[in-house]
């Protein structure tokens, strides 16, 4: 296969929490974030979509704190000002969103900026700019998040692997049954919502993913 030299990362990819309330079956946001970290999430994204900014401040706020003391990176996703005025470790952006140009102009050096590929001229395009990482999104179907692009599925993902040089981290519909499946076709990262967040017990189920990224594919 043929396969691009890819950028080193500022990013500590690998198991990426993307956070959403409503998935933590009304258990405590905090307590289910502080689980998924116990049991091995090497990043967090706060991805807030209906609270107000100073609601999304405060909780900005919190769980830097919390992930400070674990030394895991918190990552703002759209909102460019709530990762300055907490001094967040970076933010995540999509095709929507503010351009890489000026996230990264206001960011200044040093900072996370991922960025959503949706579609093959995404991916293409993003080859301009020095990001920390390119999400396939989303890979797969999920219920999560409805208003997609259509799937890359796992070819789709190959062909990001190829021609991108960016490392690549999937989102959608990834779980334990298919996250290695995702590595194999060249994702350096995944990232889950419902599978950690609405697991039974979010530690375990970060444990379990953790297991899968961190243990080479037995030689067959
Ligand atoms: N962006 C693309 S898919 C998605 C987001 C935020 C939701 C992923 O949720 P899940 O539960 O891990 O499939
Ligand atoms: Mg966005």
């Amino acid at each position: 296969m043929v396969t691009t030299t890819k950028m080193h990362t500022n990013s500590n990819l690998g198991l990426y929490l993307v956070t959403d309330e409503a998935s933590c079956l009304g258990r405590d946001f905090y307590w289910v974030v502080e689980e998924a970290v116990k049991g091995g999430v090497t990043m967090v994204q706060l991805r807030e979509k209906s609270l107000s900014t100073r609601a999304f401040i405060d909780r900005a706020k919190r769980l830097k704190d919390l992930l400070e003391t674990y030394n895991v990176p918190l990552i703002i996703n759209d909102r460019i000002d709530v990762a300055l005025a907490v001094d967040a470790d970076g933010v995540h952006i999509g095709q929507s969103d503010m351009p890489f140009q000026a996230a990264h102009r206001l960011l200044g050096e040093g900072k996370i900026i991922g960025l959503s590929a949706e579609k093959q001229s995404d991916v293409l395009e993003a080859e301009h700019w020095n990001l920390s990482y390119l999400a396939v999104s989303p890979l797969f179907a999920t219920p999560t998040k409805t208003d997609t692009e259509q799937p890359w599925e796992l070819e789709g993902l190959q062909w990001a692997e190829m021609n991108s040089r960016h490392p690549l981290v999937v989102i959608g519909g990834l779980h334990t049954g298919n996250a290695r499946e995702a590595l194999q076709h060249g994702a350096s990262g995944i990232a889950v919502v419902s599978a950690i967040c609405s697991a039974p017990s979010p530690r375990e189920a970060a444990q379990q993913l953790k297991t899968i990224i961190t243990t080479p594919e037995p030689f067959k």
